[in-house]
């Protein structure tokens, strides 16, 4: 809005030149969220808290979790406001990939916001069954594939990394291909969202790396220097992602260790959709398993705890999945296991940079 009302105003007030750059639109988006977490935070806990908005904890839950029973959930109300609000600021409205990504975290957010609320009818640890999760995610994920594949110019083509020349193109395949991608990095954060801080982290990790990616991809020059996938319009993604970066430092004020709120399914299920769809606009999908690589090593290790306690007839490969119990239970603090976990996300997005010039 910011953009569209002083932007114009630049051929007389020379000043109001500066909301063309994305850098800078970028730069007080991060703030905008971050101040709006901030200054709603406290009010937003102290509402959820009121309301009863409170986590039920499991009983077969690591003991060091039976303490955290009463802590307000559904945080991630305060993060979708502040990321909306901040991209309705100072984003280029005319953007279609900029709807795609607002409508993906209001569909996922509502999503999660019903499985949080259903669990907070029943008073137990379950919302929605998984197969009605699954189903309206995918369906909601299909939507946004084909938004993204109807914008013009958009390529179906898939960006393989460290190949420069190979790109197969998924045709009609790709709606299927992002559908995949956004529903499988939803659920990878919402696996991941079970310490104080240790989702969001890596959330802003991730945040930072994309808005990186969206930069040269939207650029045509710097896209063609790299010999990268060049998306015309993918440069407004860079502000959203300055918005999302902000609104998870934001809330990590109030989910660090230890927590005063939890984000909630409406939190984790919508955060993880629209990583999941900047990776696809971006085209730096299958590069998301680097990126995002901590969601995955999650995601991983419940496919496989699962998978080998069904085989094995009761048998365990980890003490309790997701990883980070499996942490918990041999004794680490939890602290150490998140700032651990945030450490190897950093690494992950490191690497997954210098695939730019690794082709
Ligand atoms: C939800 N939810 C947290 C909070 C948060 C298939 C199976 C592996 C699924 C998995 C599961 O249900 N995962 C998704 C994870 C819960 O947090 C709430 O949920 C929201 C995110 N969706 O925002 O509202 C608990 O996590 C803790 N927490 C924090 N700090 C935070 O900032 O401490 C969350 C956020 C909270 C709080 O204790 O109550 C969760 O873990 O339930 N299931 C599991 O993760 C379970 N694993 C399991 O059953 N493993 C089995 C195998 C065979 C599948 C095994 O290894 O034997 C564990 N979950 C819990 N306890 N709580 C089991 C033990």
């Amino acid at each position: 809005m910011l953009y569209h009302l002083l932007y114009p105003l630049h051929t007389s007030i020379s000043v109001f030149n500066v909301f063309r750059y994305i850098s800078f639109r970028t730069i007080y988006a991060g703030l905008t969220s971050l101040l709006i977490c901030f200054l709603l935070g406290p009010w937003v806990i102290k509402k959820l808290s009121r309301i009863q908005i409170k986590q039920y904890i499991r009983e077969d839950g690591p003991q060091s979790h039976h303490k955290k029973a009463g802590t307000p959930t559904m945080g991630g109300i305060l993060i979708i406001f502040s990321v909306i609000a901040s991209t309705l600021l100072w984003t280029n409205l005319t953007n279609t990939y900029i709807w795609i990504v607002i409508l993906v975290t209001l569909g996922f957010g509502l999503i999660g916001f019903v499985d949080d609320f259903l669990m907070q009818i029943k008073k137990q640890n379950k919302g929605l069954s998984v197969r009605k999760k699954f189903f309206l995610q995918t369906l909601l994920a299909l939507v946004a594939g084909l938004c993204i594949c109807a914008c013009s110019d958009f390529s179906t083509r898939v960006t393989i990394p460290f190949f420069k020349e190979f790109s197969p193109d998924f045709g009609w395949g790709y709606i299927l291909f992002a559908a995949f991608v956004i529903v499988g990095t939803s659920n990878a954060v919402n696996l991941t969202d079970g310490l104080d801080g240790l989702a969001i982290g890596p959330v802003i990790v991730v945040a930072v790396t994309y808005m990186l990616f969206a930069y040269v991809a939207g650029n045509v020059k710097i896209a063609e220097y790299l010999q990268i996938n060049y998306v015309a319009g993918s440069g407004e993604i860079v502000v959203f992602c300055g918005a999302l970066a902000g609104a998870g430092l934001g809330f990590l004020w109030f989910n660090t260790y230890p927590a005063q709120v939890f984000m909630g399914d409406v939190g984790s299920l919508s955060i993880g959709a629209v990583i999941g769809s900047v990776a696809v606009i971006t085209k730096q999908e299958i590069l998301l398993v680097l990126v995002g690589g901590l969601f995955v090593i999650e995601a991983l290790s419940v496919i496989f705890q699962v998978g080998f306690f069904k085989i094995t007839k009761g048998r365990r490969i980890f003490r309790m999945a997701p990883l980070h119990h499996h942490f918990e239970l041999k004794g680490w603090p939890e602290p150490k296991v998140i700032v651990r976990f945030w450490i190897i996300a950093i690494i992950l997005a490191l690497i997954s940079i210098s695939t730019l010039k690794l082709r």
